[in-house]
């Protein structure tokens, strides 16, 4: 086992891995940019190292920083949490090649899921149902319109080093084709510094289910059952449940099923997430794998009553899985507090905490870095806490969801408390009624002063 892991992220993620790493007797190390001297995740690691000023490429992205804080304190793996550096091939790398352990999956790993065309391609080869679309690269606008008029509008294109909803078109007429087209290469280029693109069918108003995987350094993968994630605003997850109030056993077998093959089929290392969209016929396909453990692992934690960190942390350490695909008999959801006004169209809303009570009692967790008297930096995510219900079933955890946001008292800047409590309160997403359009037409109503 390791006997000391270096965080190379911040915030709530950081707290959560030290937390595991004390339970597993395993030290600590927290790195920091000047603007989280106060943070949470400095205090409680074992040592702490600044590796730089706020802005992200200078601190939390620099590899070198990051390498030299390693050396100093004499780290042996690194975990990267989510986001940062988290999915990046170059960097694990980087790790393998000083003889860190990179927690998490093998370079060759992340590089084929971080290339969509090239993941779709290797779950097309494995026989996991992936959406209908063009077969790999678009070469030009002549090649693009004629792949699209097979497929039939309305298409959506796709940056194939994308991901996460960046660089999509949607298209409805061929006549529209070309000026998306430019645009989508521009941006893909711009962001991504890569202009592919590739083409597919667009599914209208699916729901976005994602499935929990796990495998081991002996080519053991067992699914942990899936997420709901559907409830998103501008790729921006707000909720998220198991399980997802549109699935059935029957559906559960099979996407199950297709979840572990998708993994077993690159020999997957670790804990990972394999998304699908669902279409109203509950028809699944493929959409992407993170490579990483995601914001909204303790929806899964709290369901099968296990520590995805720990499960990270035994297995890049080369421990076997134990464990089998796993079916939900509880349910939990999860809803993001972020500093952010849902009166005024989510504007960040960085500053001073002022007061900060986190609701407690059976069944509920909060997963926050933050406390009264700190303040949020502008440089970085808004979400500032998570909280976590789980229950016998939806409906309970959603009674639960609501008596434990009333509980919720933050003072001093605007959140989305607010926004949760209007959503735990409406008709149709109680009835579990709603696809991934759901907030395209959410009114939030008169602001209470
Ligand atoms: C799609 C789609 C419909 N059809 N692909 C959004 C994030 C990125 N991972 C891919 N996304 C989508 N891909 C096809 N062929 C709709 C979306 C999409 C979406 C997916 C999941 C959750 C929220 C979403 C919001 C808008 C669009």
């Amino acid at each position: 086992m390791f006997e000391k892991i270096l965080i190379a992220n911040r915030g709530e993620i950081a707290l959560r891995i030290i937390r595991t790493c004390r339970e597993m007797g395993i030290k600590t190390v927290a790195v920091y940019s000047t603007a989280d001297r106060e943070s949470l995740h400095v205090r409680f690691a074992d040592e702490a190292v600044c590796i730089g000023p706020p802005a992200s490429a200078d601190s939390y992205l620099s590899v070198p920083k990051i390498m030299a804080a390693v050396e100093i304190t004499n780290a042996d793996a690194i975990h990267p949490g989510y986001g940062f550096l988290a999915e990046n091939a170059a960097f694990a790398e980087v790790c393998s090649q000083y003889g860190i352990k990179f927690i998490g999956p093998t370079p060759a790993q992340i590089r084929k899921m971080g290339d969509k065309i090239t993941a779709k391609d290797t779950m097309i080869k494995a026989g996991v149902p992936v959406v209908p679309g063009s077969d790999g690269l678009i070469k030009d606008v002549k090649h693009g319109m004629k792949v699209a008029k097979e497929i039939g509008y309305p298409v959506i294109i796709k940056a194939t080093a994308g991901g996460g909803g960046k660089g999509m078109r949607i298209i409805w007429e061929a006549k529209d084709f070309e000026n998306n087209w430019n645009n989508a290469r521009q941006e893909a280029k711009a962001s991504f510094g890569n202009d592919g693109i590739y083409i597919e069918k667009y599914i209208e108003e699916p729901r976005h289910i994602e499935f929990q995987i796990v495998g081991d350094q002996y080519g053991k993968v067992i699914h942990l059952s899936e997420r709901d994630c559907s409830i998103q605003r501008r790729h921006q997850k707000l909720v998220e449940e198991c399980p997802s109030p549109f699935m059935t056993d029957e559906l559960r077998l099979k996407m199950g099923e297709a979840a572990v093959k998708a993994g077993q089929c690159i020999n997957y290392e670790g804990v990972g997430t394999i998304e699908f969209l669902v279409d109203k016929y509950r028809n699944f396909y493929f959409m992407e794998m993170n490579t990483r453990i995601q914001v909204e692992h303790p929806v899964t934690e709290e369901v099968i009553d296990h520590d995805l960190i720990k499960e990270q942390i035994k297995i890049a350490a080369g421990e076997p899985i134990t464990g089998e695909n796993y079916f939900p008999n509880a349910h939990a959801m999860e809803c993001r507090i972020n500093a952010e006004d849902p009166f005024n169209n989510f504007r960040p809303s960085p500053g001073k905490i002022v007061s900060f009570h986190s609701p407690k009692g059976h069944g509920v967790r909060v997963d926050t870095h933050v406390y009264a008297s700190y303040t949020i930096p502008p440089y970085y995510d808004s979400m500032i806490a998570k909280l976590i219900c789980r229950a016998r079933t939806r409906e309970e955890c959603i009674k639960k969801m609501e008596r434990a946001l009333d509980e919720f008292v933050v003072e001093g800047i605007k959140t989305t408390i607010p926004f949760h409590q209007r959503l735990m309160r409406d008709e149709n997403f109680r009835a579990g009624n709603f696809t991934t359009a759901f907030l395209n037409t959410f009114e939030m109503g008169e602001e209470q002063k």
